[in-house]
């Protein structure tokens, strides 16, 4: 039996929580082979800590072979405690009438604090994925408090935008969903990020050959994709949860698995024309189990690939511009 590894999830009572605590313990995230301990905190506030209760009585009672303990806390001193995964979920959401620059604020605060914490508790090999929004900046707010943790440890999650823009192109070209690969996500978590459907390709082909349709991919399928959560939100009354979950369960899963290729938000290093200070969805494959390279050689040089890497950069600059007090 392997040694159990510890997970840390914050928000652990909230929507996202729900739809993801059950599957990281059934052994989704590490593999059906790796015992976890998980580590729920969150905010301190009565109604949330009674509702972790909950959701930590409903974990016991799957009985999953695999969950070795449960940590419920809302000190992330403890909660953090020789972390090996720190899984950032839980932060503010939007209010009516807020501005973005205050959510950026709010929600900084929130990942100021997580950041120092995180790199002075957690484990030697501690890795970090936010998915609280604005992700990217929170993650490079996070990042940027940390002096033991270097910046490529912690990622910020646009998996669940690129899992919505696979379906997308398989639905329209009417083939099976494998079919559809080397579709990335560049730049920001936001409306504007970029679903790069130059290089995509479908069955070997070139996206665009076998859709044969540019209006529709500059248009609708970028559109469609990065107006998803407020579709869904418009739908269900409620943010995505579950598919959010589920891009965070293929995030981390991706991350551990040796050759896969995949989106993540990182500290860009100024490739493909990104802001070298920001952190950027774009290609990557994993090496070593939780590290990475950068993929740098997919042709984004058309005028229309150009001028969406420009937006979404312009976007995160200005988050970054927001928050420059924050990092350190
Ligand atoms: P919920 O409001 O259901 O849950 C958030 C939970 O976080 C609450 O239980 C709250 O008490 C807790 N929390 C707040 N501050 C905390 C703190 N300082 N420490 C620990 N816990 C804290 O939101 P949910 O639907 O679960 O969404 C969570 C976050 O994911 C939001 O910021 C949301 O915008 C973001 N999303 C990000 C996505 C992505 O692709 N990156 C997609 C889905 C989602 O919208």
């Amino acid at each position: 039996m392997k040694t159990p590894i510890r997970v840390a999830v914050t928000g652990a009572a909230g929507q996202i929580g729900y739809a993801l605590l059950f599957r990281i313990a059934s052994g989704a995230m590490f593999g059906p082979d790796q015992p976890v301990i998980l580590q729920l905190i969150e905010a301190p506030v009565e109604k949330a800590l009674k509702a972790l209760e909950g959701v930590a009585m409903e974990l016991d009672d799957c009985a999953f072979p695999l969950l070795k303990g449960i940590v419920q806390t809302s000190d992330p001193a403890v909660g953090f405690k020789d972390a090996n995964w720190c899984l950032l979920v839980g932060a503010k959401p939007r209010g009516p009438g807020m501005e973005r620059a205050d959510l950026l604020k709010d929600n900084g605060k929130i990942f100021i604090g997580q950041g120092q914490i995180i790199d002075a508790v957690a484990a030697a090999d501690a890795r970090v994925a936010v998915v609280g929004n604005p992700a990217n900046t929170n993650c490079m707010i996070a990042a940027s408090q940390a002096k033991r943790l270097p910046p490529e440890r912690f990622t910020a999650m646009v998996r669940l935008d690129q899992n919505r823009a696979q379906s997308q192109l398989a639905q329209k070209a009417g083939v099976d969903l494998t079919a559809v690969k080397d579709i990335f996500i560049y730049g920001n978590h936001s409306p504007t990020m970029f679903p790069a459907f130059a290089h995509a390709n479908i069955n070997g082909q070139p996206a665009a050959k076998v859709i044969n349709d540019d209006a529709w991919l500059q248009g609708p399928f970028c559109e469609t994709v990065g107006k998803r959560g407020a579709a869904i939100i418009a739908a269900r009354g409620a943010s995505s949860a579950a598919s959010a979950a589920n891009a965070l369960v293929d995030h981390v899963r991706s991350l551990v698995t040796p050759g896969a290729v995949h989106s993540v938000a990182v500290k860009s290093n100024g490739h493909y024309g990104f802001d070298a200070n920001v952190w950027a969805g774009m290609p990557v494959r994993t090496t070593t189990p939780g590290s990475y390279e950068i993929l740098t050689h997919y042709d984004l040089s058309d005028a229309f690939s150009q001028q969406k890497l420009a937006a979404t950069n312009k976007e995160l600059v200005e988050e970054r511009a927001f928050v420059a007090d924050m990092i350190k």
